[in-house]
C-alpha cells in the first residue's frame, strides 16, 4: 500500500471551529469550492455552524442549513480508495450527501463533544463532485464543524515479475568431416620395406570418398622404424 495522500483539507483537528468564518449571516445554502482559499486548513472561507432547517436560526454570526463543497478529482478512484474525515460537535444528526445521493447519517454524541468519523467512499471518477452536509434534530438545532479532509490511498501496483533468462542454445558451427572420419572411412595399408639401409613401415591410406575432391585424396603416412 502507498502512503495516504490528502487531496484536500478544510479546518484542522481540534480547537473547536475557531478557524472557520464567524462573521456574516445565516444562509439557506453555502457553496464552497476547494482550492479557492489560500489556507483552507487555518482560515477556511466556510461557516463553522450548520443549522437544522426546522430550527431557529442564530441571530448573529455566519451559519447555513446546507454546506456544499465542490471538488475536482484528477483521476479515477476505486471502491474504498477514498476516505472522508468529518469531525463535528453537537447532538444533532448529520447527513452527508455525495453528488446529491445520501452517503451516510451520523448521530452526534453531545454538546461540545467531538464526534470523529472516517467514511469510506465508493468508486469515484475523475472530474467534479459535490459533497453536501446538513443537520437535523439535536438540542440546539445546529452543529459545529471541527474539520474535514478527503484522503486517498491507492495501492502500489505489484511489480511485474522479471522473466527468468531463457538459455540460448549455442549454435554449433557446422564442421566438415575431420581427417579422422576420413581415415575411418578409408583404408589403411601397411607396407614393410627392407632396403638394407633403413628399415621402415610405410602406412598407406586410401579414402573411400570421391577422389576428385582434393581433401579426400589418398594420403601417405610414413613411420620410421
Ligand atoms: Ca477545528
Amino acid at each position: 500500500m502507498s502512503e495516504p495522500e490528502t487531496l484536500w483539507q478544510i479546518g484542522r483537528p481540534g480547537d473547536g471551529s475557531k478557524e472557520f468564518l464567524t462573521k456574516g449571516a445565516w444562509s439557506e445554502e453555502y457553496d464552497y469550492t476547494v482550492g479557492t482559499d489560500a489556507d483552507s486548513i487555518n482560515h477556511p472561507s466556510i461557516p463553522g455552524i450548520i443549522t437544522a432547517p426546522e430550527a431557529r436560526k442564530p441571530s448573529k454570526g455566519i451559519s447555513t442549513d446546507k454546506l456544499n463543497i465542490d471538488f475536482t478529482l484528477e483521476r479515477d478512484y476505486g471502491q474504498g480508495q477514498l476516505t472522508l474525515f468529518y469531525n463535528f460537535y453537537g447532538t444533532e444528526e448529520v447527513s452527508l450527501f455525495l453528488n446529491g445521493e445520501l452517503l451516510t447519517k451520523i448521530a452526534g454524541v453531545g454538546e461540545r463533544t467531538l464526534k470523529e468519523n472516517e467514511i469510506k467512499l465508493g468508486a469515484l471518477a475523475a472530474g467534479k463532485h459535490r459533497l453536501s452536509i446538513t443537520t437535523s434534530g439535536g438540542t440546539n438545532g445546529k452543529h459545529a464543524i471541527d474539520y474535514l479532509k478527503l484522503q486517498a490511498i491507492v495501492p502500489i501496483p505489484a511489480p511485474v515479475p522479471i522473466p527468468a533468462p531463457v538459455p540460448i542454445p549455442i549454435q554449433q558451427d557446422r564442421k566438415e568431416p575431420s581427417m579422422v572420419s576420413n581415415i575411418q572411412s578409408g583404408q589403411l595399408q601397411s607396407v614393410l620395406t627392407f632396403d638394407g639401409q633403413d628399415d621402415y613401415v610405410e602406412i598407406k591410406y586410401t579414402s573411400n570418398f570421391d577422389l576428385t575432391n582434393s581433401r579426400n585424396s589418398p594420403r601417405l603416412y610414413s613411420l620410421g622404424m
